[in-house]
């Protein structure tokens, strides 16, 4: 593979940076000839601070930019956090490979005024900073107790928002706490039982053009099968449900021998419907899990509450 060039697009922040920088080592390890370049960018997600992310409803906000420069032929892969990317692709591109996840959870970080507290132990009325629907719907579900703030900006800009006393506590995905170094700051990891993560959280998503036989060959190398699994059944539950990334929908998967098991969510904002429900099937068949979950909540009126939402949160679609 002497003398071949692999073009890189990449977010531009921190966390993104730190994951596509894993992505080019671990490929120049596997292809010591191979010429990496990275081109780091600003994506429409990272421009729009001022707007609760669901209001801006746009699905692919933080992938577009990158997807163009493939389209373009100007970047040959683009390297997500896989719960960034939309589970519908715009044509020509592909989900190339899933890497293998780290732990899923989303961890509470909290002010160090509340250092001896936990989610349950909390002062009434705590401010908890979030924009995501699915962690908002779910704890208020659990914990009426607490309030919410929308919080935007990158993992540090919060941390030091959280760290001025804008809010109490901010629940954050624990494997972007993690790469960045800032696995001290996780206070408590939630429980499945209490709050399921996002479709793909934990796992990064390298997208590529379809039928690019050469980069899907030499990004092979960093697929994690187990992690795809999951994965890929999460992915169909989502794109079933007909949910973007802005939706209160959590999921948790685990292996139980040669099966894999799905559980899924759907509540509503004020978090007082909640569906919860799991399907099980033959590993080597994610997506029939996915299908088959998505079914079921729909049967028990998940449909129902994401109209709603989709309604209230946007009443300009
Ligand atoms: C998506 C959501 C959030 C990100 C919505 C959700 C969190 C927004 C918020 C789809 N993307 O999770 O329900 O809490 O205000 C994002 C993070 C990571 C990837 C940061 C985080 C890192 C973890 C990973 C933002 N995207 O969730 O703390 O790679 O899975």
């Amino acid at each position: 593979m002497v003398g071949s060039q692999l073009r890189i697009a990449s977010r531009r922040s921190q966390l993104a940076m730190v994951q596509t920088n894993w992505v080019r080592d671990e490929l120049t390890r596997a292809h010591p000839g191979l010429d990496i370049a990275i081109e780091a960018m600003a994506t429409q997600g990272d421009k729009i601070l001022d707007v609760a992310l669901a209001k801006i409803g746009d699905k692919g906000l933080f992938t577009k930019e990158l997807e163009a420069q493939m389209l373009m032929d100007r970047a040959d892969i683009a390297v997500h956090s896989l719960k960034d990317l939309p589970t519908n692709l715009p044509e020509g591109l592909i989900l190339g490979c899933i890497t293998e996840r780290e732990d899923p959870a989303d961890a509470l970080v909290v002010h160090v005024r509340h250092k001896d507290k936990t989610l349950a132990t909390l002062p009434e009325g705590a401010v908890v900073g979030t924009s995501s629907l699915r962690r908002l719907a779910q704890l208020r579900h659990h914990y009426p107790h607490l309030t919410f703030k929308d919080v935007r900006g990158n993992v540090i800009t919060r941390l030091e928002k959280l760290d001025a006393g804008e809010f109490d506590c901010l629940i954050l995905a624990a494997a972007g706490l993690g790469r960045l170094g800032l696995g001290d700051r996780i206070h408590e990891l939630i429980d499945p039982g209490i709050s399921l993560h996002a479709v793909g959280q934990g796992a990064l998503g390298i997208e590529c053009r379809d039928g690019d036989a050469a980069v899907l060959e030499q990004i092979k190398v960093l697929e994690h099968v187990p992690t795809a699994r999951r994965c890929l059944a999460e992915r169909a539950f989502l794109r079933e449900l007909e949910g973007g990334c802005q939706v209160p929908i959590g999921v948790n998967t685990r292996f139980d021998g040669e099966d894999l098991i799905l559980t899924g969510m759907v509540a509503s904002l004020d978090g007082v419907r909640l569906i919860r429900d799991e399907s099980r099937g033959p590993e080597h068949d994610p997506e029939a899990i996915g299908i088959d979950l998505a079914q079921k909540l729909k049967e028990q009126g998940a449909g129902a509450i994401l109209e709603e939402i989709f309604a209230a949160v946007r009443p300009e679609a």
